[in-house]
């Protein structure tokens, strides 16, 4: 046994990587349109059914998908990791619930 460590392989895919957060659920309790073009643009999710938000994604360039995923583990308030794309974590395409 005179290998090196397990080193974190890439799992194939160019789409960002897959993130860790509290739950398997996905309780949305906001999205919003920020840029008024009728496509959610930011989620903001509950994923332990606790009702505080522990993941928030972002659509940063209008297209309906998520370019951005924040997760809060701990739900301080501050992200404690971000990521490109959905996260592994896509949400369905429906309505923005607040118009900005
Ligand atoms: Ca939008
Ligand atoms: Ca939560
Ligand atoms: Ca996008």
């Amino acid at each position: 046994m005179s290998q090196a460590p397990e080193s974190v392989t890439d799992p194939g895919s160019t789409d960002g990587e897959t993130v860790e957060t509290r739950g398997d659920e996905r309780v949305e309790l906001l999205r919003a349109d920020t840029n008024n073009d009728g496509q959610t643009d930011v989620w903001v999710v509950d994923t332990d059914g606790d009702g505080k938000a522990d993941l928030f994604q972002f659509d940063t360039n209008g297209d309906g998908k998520v370019d951005i995923t924040m997760v809060d583990i701990d739900e301080d308030g501050t992200p404690d990791e971000v990521v490109d794309g959905d996260g592994g974590l896509p949400p369905e395409q429906l309505p923005p619930t607040v118009q900005v």
